[in-house]
């Protein structure tokens, strides 16, 4: 059987750009399925604010993975695991990446910062990055800690982010290449995509890339697309903050009126949450099983 990473690889090749959303449960994962996203991103900051949590290095692994795991058990789709750093130095990437392989990710994304990191679009973060020859070795730990050849590794380069310049994340890119990354991330908190499509024209190397474009969203599809060198985009945080948007409206409004008079027709039913559920199955094995 061909393993998750393959399945990934696959969609590469076939769509040329996959679209992976982020995800912060098993609910919001299954609702990108049904959206019709290529994977999910199994989101380090998405995580960290359902907790009502910093995104810097506060949620341990484990919180992580026990996420990630319950969002593989219930959807089928490829999952890329935001790893962060990978929770420490090489010897514990080689124990993050059995871990993630086995609980179901096609795909990890470690990031060049040093542990504990600060999230990356934050206005004046603290972004210490890693010696470029101390990440390589951490990119291959991972390569070596894989079971299935087809299971991906990315290098998530975090020059632009620490404000060291277009060469330097060049320089670090090719390094992360050469160390064997299957692709590179490139992370950016521009407000236009200028600095990572200057980045990508400037790119030389053999692998794609992957880009998040959170903080500069007149990068579509078509834009990407054109660029050529970009095969995945992950929608890095989207999911809460629908979710949050939803909820300060529904909150709102229910205080406001009086009552859930008025929400109730603006929100899905029970019914609906029933379906997510598979509540229907639940009635089938009840009918079928129980005597
Ligand atoms: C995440 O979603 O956890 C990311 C993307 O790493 S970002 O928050 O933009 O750094
Ligand atoms: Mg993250």
């Amino acid at each position: 059987m061909a393993g998750k990473g393959r399945l990934l690889r696959d969609r590469m090749a076939s769509s040329g750009l996959v679209h992976i959303m982020a995800a912060h449960s098993p609910l919001s994962a299954r609702l990108a399925k049904e959206a019709g996203f290529d994977g999910i991103w199994a989101s380090g900051f998405e995580l960290s604010a359902l907790y009502g949590l910093a995104d810097v290095s506060l949620v341990s692994m484990t919180q992580h993975l026990d996420m990630m795991r319950a969002m593989a058990d219930r959807v089928d789709l490829p999952i890329v695991a935001d790893i962060d750093t990978g929770f420490g130095n090489a010897v514990n990437v080689i124990h993050a990446v059995q871990q993630y392989e086995r609980a179901g990710a096609s795909a990890v994304v470690i990031e060049d910062k040093s542990f504990p990191k600060v999230t990356s679009l934050v206005a004046d973060g603290r972004q210490d990055l890693l010696r470029i020859e101390e990440f390589q070795g951490k990119i291959e730990a991972a390569c070596q800690a894989r079971q299935d050849a087809g299971f991906l590794v990315i290098a998530r380069d975090e020059a632009l982010i620490a404000g060291l310049g277009e060469s330097e994340a060049l320089k670090r890119a090719a390094a992360y290449e050469e160390a064997g990354a299957d692709m590179i991330l490139i992370h950016s908190r521009q407000k236009t995509p200028d600095e990572v499509e200057s980045f990508v024209r400037a790119w030389k190397g053999r692998v794609p890339i992957v880009i998040v474009p959170t903080a500069y969203p007149a990068m579509t599809a078509e834009r990407i697309r054109e660029l050529g060198k970009i095969k995945m985009v992950i929608y890095g945080n989207h999911a809460i903050r629908a979710a949050v948007t939803a909820m300060k409206d529904v909150f709102a409004a229910i205080l406001k009126d009086g009552g859930i008079q008025n929400v109730d027709k603006k929100i899905v039913t029970v019914e609906e949450i029933f379906r997510l559920q598979d509540m229907d199955q639940v009635k089938i094995n009840e009918k079928r099983y129980l005597r």
